[in-house]
């Protein structure tokens, strides 16, 4: 780690060096020093203790995928879903972005484990960086300083990653990955995905690739407990895309608490799982907390994490009031008089949001009500249920149940989203994103799915695969289903299937509920709506098809066979069920 931090140190030429031991005081320091940054300020310390505001670069908000690249001899190897760049031009033009990018700063030395301390499947990195705002997210978000050392001690094998913050112009910004080398460059930016390294550089695109060559899965997955009347608990992974409300429903306060259901959070973004001795597959979540959206994080959608927002947190880019608290849109209040924009613009209707849409907290995962007494589990969690799921407004019905592994497989594979402001980009597009992990795979997308099709053939008990949408609009253009703590009737049907009991009905893209499987009691739903919500449209699915075929199209003689029988499959059921 010596030597690795020493080269960076060579090209960037810091003005000193800091390493950090993860302490309570060293904390202090950091934080004084990102104080003294004017883009950062101390929040109420009496309604917020130890909470910060930081006010990023108007040009640096968001991930910015097309200046991620994956960088690998072959071009072939990273697909077509992925941007390249080969290793030898990367390290010339990023290394002229790098050189000399620290004079005058100091370089932050972040050592840290991802995943629980002492479980096997947790992994180090090291994270260099100019930037005292990193270092303070990446304490909430990942186990840094000395633990990390104590548990690397003399070994190399850790995943270095080099940050700085450059100049900010995002045409000097580039989020380079080198999963040959297990290598992470990043410059140019400070925004989360694109600065914290430990996350979806590292715990996704990384490990994803580590993950094929070992025989494990790295996954854009929330993790969570659904304990039953009597206390037993089933866990389940969701993989949805970016800002379609994962945090949310992993730590939602159930609408049948009363009846003995009761949601545990063991992680709200990503998923490390390997097989069990048990055979079932189990997942640790790599972080230690919650990078969440703001806008829309309120008493109503989220109360678990509102009670955990109140100290300990930092927020980035959310607006401040007069009485230097955080405020953004859809927390529950009006904007109160005197409120500053997320720019540092007094607010009034003419500036459009107080928060930036892709606003943020960063809290630590254990101050959530809702925590899983197995976060810290070394050996993970056994997972039951996969559920896939995305915004559609149209298509997809509330909740159905691929037929088997590899049809699941299928429909991960063929999902969709209309797109947020979670990537910079046109918001409300409807783009495929393949288990939601469009923009996180570290390698060809194609080879992924056969990556999944071959883990579906080695786990002895593997996870029954769903697909939900909260999305869903009837034609007066609202929302069909409540959401939110309400999702726990379709995650207790979820659970149903998994032992065997509720009730469905065989449709071409799989089984749906029958009208009277869900617990609805207490909920006033119009039977239309109902029926709404289950709807298979063969029309829509016809359209649909045509993209997923289009999509399957770039992958060429990549896309593993069984993706195309399966599609096919699909096509026959629909023809089958016109004929009937
Ligand atoms: C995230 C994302 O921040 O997916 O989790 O963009
Ligand atoms: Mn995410």
């Amino acid at each position: 780690m010596e030597a690795w931090v020493e080269q960076a140190a060579q090209l960037t030429k810091p003005d000193r060096i800091q390493f950090c031991d993860g302490s309570d005081a060293e904390n202090e320091s950091i934080l004084q020093q990102m104080l003294r940054q004017s883009d950062s300020y101390r929040l109420n310390p009496k309604t917020y203790s130890n909470c910060y505001l930081h006010r990023s670069n108007p040009s640096d908000v968001a991930r910015t995928e097309h200046l991620t690249f994956i960088c690998t001899p072959d071009k072939e190897d990273v697909g077509p879903t992925n941007n390249w760049m080969d290793p030898g031009g990367a390290k010339y033009k990023v290394g002229q972005l790098l050189s000399d990018s620290m004079r005058g700063r100091t370089m932050y030395v972040v050592p840290y484990i991802m995943g629980p301390a002492n479980s096997p499947l947790s992994k180090v990195g090291v994270e260099v960086t100019d930037s005292p705002y990193v270092v303070a997210n990446m304490r909430i978000m990942a186990r840094i300083g000395k633990v990390a050392t104590d548990r690397l001690g003399s070994s190399s094998d850790f995943v270095p990653g080099l940050h700085s913050l450059g100049d900010l112009d995002p045409l000097r910004r580039y989020i380079a990955h080198f999963p040959q080398e297990q290598l992470i460059w990043s410059v140019g930016s400070g925004y989360g995905g694109n600065a914290l390294l430990g996350k979806k550089c590292f715990a996704l695109r990384i490990a994803s690739y580590m993950a094929r060559k070992q025989g494990w899965m790295a996954e854009h997955m929330l993790i969570l407990g659904l304990e039953s009347p009597g206390g037993k608990v089933t866990y389940m992974a969701a993989a949805f895309p970016s800002a379609c409300g994962k945090t949310n429903l992993a730590m939602m306060v159930s609408a049948l608490e009363d009846q003995g259901y009761k949601v545990w959070t063991v992680g709200d973004d990503i998923a490390w799982m390997r097989i069990g001795a048990d055979g079932y597959l189990h997942a640790i979540n790599p972080e230690a907390g919650f990078f969440g959206v703001a806008p829309g994080t309120g008493m109503k959608t989220n109360p678990n994490v509102m009670r955990a927002l109140n100290r300990n947190t930092i927020f980035t880019n959310v607006g401040l009031t007069s009485t230097d608290e955080p405020w953004w849109e859809g927390m529950g209040e009006e904007p109160p008089p005197g409120l500053i924009t997320w720019r540092g613009e007094k607010w009034d209707t003419s500036k459009g949001a107080a928060a930036h849409p892709n606003s943020r907290y960063t809290v630590p995962a254990h101050q959530s009500p809702s925590i899983s007494p197995q976060f810290e589990s070394p050996e993970g969690v056994p997972i039951s249920a996969f559920i896939f799921g995305g915004r559609r407004a149209r298509l997809a019905p509330l909740v159905y149940e691929a037929f088997d592994w590899q049809h699941g497989v299928y429909v991960g594979a063929t999902m969709a989203s209309e797109t947020t402001a979670a990537a910079t980009g046109d918001v409300g597009i409807t783009r495929r994103d393949p288990m939601a992990m469009l923009p996180f795979c570290g390698y060809n997308m194609a080879d992924y799915f056969q990556h999944w099709l071959d883990m579906g053939k080695r786990i002895p008990h593997p996870p029954k695969i769903f697909h939900v949408n909260w999305f869903r609009k009837g034609a007066d253009g609202k929302f069909l289903w409540p959401g939110y703590g309400e999702n726990v009737r379709v995650l207790k049907w979820i659970l149903e299937r998994v032992e065997g009991k509720g009730h469905a009905e065989e449709t071409p893209i799989g089984y749906v509920p029958t009208q009277n499987a869900l617990t609805l009691d207490g909920l006033q739903l119009p039977s239309e709506s109902l029926r709404e919500l289950f709807r298979v449209d063969a029309d829509d699915w016809e359209q649909d098809l045509s993209d997923t075929r289009e999509f399957f199209a770039k992958f060429g003689g990549r896309l593993p066979a069984q993706l195309r029988d399966e599609f096919q499959g699909v096509v026959r059921r629909f023809e089958h069920s016109v004929s009937a």
